[in-house]
C-alpha cells in the first residue's frame, strides 16, 4: 500500500512538474560510458578490476571452447569421410581402447583445473568484501530502487524517468523526452536513466548492501562486473571500485513482476571534489525526508 501511494504520488508529480526537482543535484559534463550500444558484440567497458577479471576469464574460456569445438568438428569430419561405408566397408569390432579412454578422462580434468585456477581467485575477489570507503544500501522495491547513504544518514528513491512505462505502447512521450533532457540525458537513455542516481567518488571502494523489500530483485551494473540478488530478509554485500568517471547504467536482473523491465539503475562516478559538493547538496535535499528503512550509522 505504501508503495502504491508512493507510485501514485510519483505519477502526480510527473504530470504536475515535467522538470525534475532533482535539477540542482545534477552533475554535468559526465561521459555516458556504461550503456548498451547498437550492434555491440562484447561487454560494456570494464571500469573495475572485477569487471576486467570477468572479461579476461570470458576470453580464456572462449579460446578453450573454440579449440574444443574445432577439435571435435575435425574428429567428426575425419570419421565421416575416412570411415564411411564406401571407404571402410569392414568396420572394426573392438569396444575398448584403454589409452584413448585414459586420455579423454585426463585431458578434460586438466582443462577444468586450468579454468578453476583462473576462475576461483576471481570469484574470491568478488566475494571477499574489502574495507569500505563508502557504504550504500540498495533496497529493491516493486518497481524502483531505494538507496541509503548509511555513513551520512540520508536516503532517496530512484525511479526510471518515464516510469511506469507499462501498457505495451511506446511510452517515450514528448513529456518523458523533455524530462530525460532536463536531467541531462537523451531519448537514447529511455528505460535506463533514473530520476535520482547513485553518486560515488572515483577510485574509492564502495560496498553496496543489497536487500529487497517485497520480492527478489537483483542489483546489477555490467561495467562494474557486479550482480547481486536483493532477497527480502537478507542483507547481501557486493563491492566495486570504479576507476573512471562517467555515467553507468544497470538493470534489475531478477524477474520481479510486471514492471521488472522499468527499474533501471544509474550510477554517476565523479571526482572527489564533485562528490563532496553533491554530498553537501544531497544532505540538504534529503534531510527530513522520510527514510525508506531505518538508517544505521557507522
Ligand atoms: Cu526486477
Amino acid at each position: 500500500m505504501k508503495h502504491l501511494l508512493k507510485l501514485s504520488g510519483l505519477m502526480a508529480a510527473f504530470s504536475a512538474a515535467p522538470v525534475w526537482a532533482q535539477e540542482n543535484l545534477r552533475i554535468d559534463g559526465l561521459e555516458i560510458i556504461g550503456e548498451p550500444v547498437d550492434a555491440q558484440m562484447g561487454f560494456q567497458p570494464a571500469v573495475t578490476r572485477v569487471a576486467q577479471d570477468i572479461h579476461d576469464l570470458d576470453y580464456l574460456i572462449l579460446v578453450i571452447i573454440t579449440l574444443i569445438t574445432l577439435f571435435v568438428t575435425a574428429l567428426i569430419l575425419w570419421v565421416a569421410f575416412r570411415y564411411n561405408k564406401k571407404r571402410n566397408p569392414t568396420a572394426a569390432s573392438f569396444t575398448h581402447h584403454t589409452p584413448v579412454e585414459i586420455a579423454w578422462t585426463i585431458v578434460p580434468i586438466l582443462i577444468l583445473v586450468l579454468i578453476g585456477a583462473y576462475s576461483l581467485p576471481i570469484l574470491f575477489r568478488q566475494q571477499e568484501i574489502p574495507q569500505a570507503d563508502l557504504t550504500i544500501k540498495a533496497t529493491g522495491n516493486q518497481w524502483y530502487w531505494s538507496y541509503e547513504y548509511v555513513d551520512d544518514g540520508f536516503g532517496f528513491d530512484s525511479y526510471m524517468i518515464g516510469a511506469p512505462a507499462l501498457g505495451g505502447e511506446n511510452r517515450k512521450t514528448p513529456e518523458v523526452i523533455a524530462e530525460l533532457e532536463a536531467a541531462g540525458y537523451t531519448e537514447q537513455q529511455f528505460l535506463l536513466a533514473t530520476d535520482t542516481s547513485v553518486v560515488i567518488p572515483v577510485g574509492k571502494t564502495i560496498v553496496v548492501q543489497v536487500t529487497g523489500s517485497d520480492v527478489i530483485h537483483a542489483w546489477a551494473m555490467p561495467a562494474f562486473g557486479v550482480k547481486q540478488d536483493a532477497v527480502p530478509g537478507r542483507l547481501a554485500e557486493t563491492w566495486f571500485k570504479a576507476e573512471k568517471e562517467g555515467v553507468y547504467f544497470g538493470q534489475c536482473s531478477e524477474l520481479c513482476g510486471n514492471a521488472h523491465a522499468y527499474m533501471p539503475i544509474t550510477v554517476k562516478v565523479v571526482s572527489e571534489a564533485a562528490y563532496a559538493e553533491w554530498l553537501g547538496k544531497a544532505k540538504a535535499e534529503y534531510a527530513g525526508i522520510a527514510q525508506p528503512l531505518t538508517v544505521a550509522s557507522k
